[in-house]
């Protein structure tokens, strides 16, 4: 474990609160002892077992002319606490996750409750790819080529009733699976919510893989939220149920330190963090770049797209 520098044991979500701290530096050094061969400096980065040989994508670039994020960095930097909190740790900590057999309970103010087996989702939906930048509040982004389909699709089968206003999204919560929801990193399982028209967008996905091939454990396998213009928390990982809800739900980071993240989380340069500035962003694996940090889009660059939802609605305030 000595390649954890101590920039890494301390994550950027995390800092004013002591007790969390305390408890991240616990989950690390836990992690530790459990795994006391860790990697060795030679093996190939995880999983390593080949997802990404053959890798494939539809496109070299996002619209925007910006390349795709090499497969290799996509699948071993991640944030996924149940796991780990180092981020280049996720993929080897997750490496032996069992997502077979696989449900997703949709119910709530429906019409029609369903539960979804995860042969459901991929054959009762159309899969295409979907390349979306992806900006972490961190200050980091990458360009993913996602897999999956419209929430709307899925959401439209269950017929939402008319008081429903919210969506609420839940991970699985299973200890013995997750190690890291014994850490109390957050308080588990991880919840996210989208308001019902943010949810019905067409941008805002249910992605089953990335680079053509199901989704790895690290990325959220077997199924995660895409929602390409707001910030990458709110792109819950391994959903096991969605209700649709009529109070706005209270997502974990928000409960975690809500003057930190607020409901919407769109990307927008111009509302700071209150510990770092919003404006710009490191690119993952942009040579281009070298190290260096280019503009952040209000929206993540989807402003003509999702704005309209937003009319009226103080962007500060409801950050
Ligand atoms: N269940 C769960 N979902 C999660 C997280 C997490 O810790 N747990 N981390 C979020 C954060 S902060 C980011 S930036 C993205 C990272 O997605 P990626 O690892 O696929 O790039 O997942 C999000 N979804
Ligand atoms: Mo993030």
């Amino acid at each position: 474990m000595a390649r954890i520098h101590s920039s890494k044991i301390t994550p950027e979500h995390f800092y004013f609160s002591r007790r969390k701290f305390v408890s991240g530096l616990a989950a690390v050094a836990a992690g530790a002892l459990l795994l006391p061969g860790c990697r060795a400096g030679s093996t190939p980065p995880v999983p390593g077992a080949g997802f990404c040989d053959g890798a494939t994508a539809g496109a070299a670039a996002d619209e925007l002319g910006a390349a795709l994020t090499p497969c290799d960095d996509v699948i071993s930097y991640n944030n996924f606490y149940e796991f780990s909190l180092d981020k280049e740790d996720v993929g080897f900590a997750a490496r032996e996750f069992v997502t077979s057999p696989w449900n997703v309970t949709v119910g709530g103010l429906v019409g029609k409750p369903r539960t979804f087996g995860l042969e459901d989702l991929l054959k009762g939906f159309p899969q295409e790819e979907r390349i979306y930048r992806m900006r972490c509040v961190e200050g980091w982004s990458m360009v993913i080529p996602w897999l999956g389909f419209p929430l709307a699709q899925l959401l439209k089968q269950v017929e939402p009733l008319s008081r429903a206003r919210y969506v609420r999204f839940e991970t699985l919560l299973d200890p013995k699976r997750m190690p890291g929801q014994t850490f109390g990193a957050l308080d588990w399982p991880y919840v996210e919510g989208l308001r019902l028209d943010e949810a019905m967008h067409n941008l805002t996905i249910v992605a089953t893989g990335l680079y053509g091939k199901p989704l790895p454990p690290q990325n959220g396998a077997p199924v995660r939220l895409v929602v390409p213009w707001k910030y990458g928390f709110k792109n819950i990982k391994s959903i096991v149920k969605i209700d649709l809800v009529e109070a706005m739900p209270v997502s974990s980071w928000s409960a975690e330190a809500p003057h930190e993240y607020g409901f919407y989380a769109s990307v927008n340069p111009e509302v700071s963090h209150p510990r770092w500035s919003q404006a710009s962003e490191r690119r993952i694996g942009d040579p281009r770049l070298a190290g260096g940090r280019m503009r952040t889009l209000l929206f993540n660059g989807y402003g003509k797209e999702v704005s309209p939802l937003y009319e009226g609605l103080d962007l500060a305030k409801n950050y």
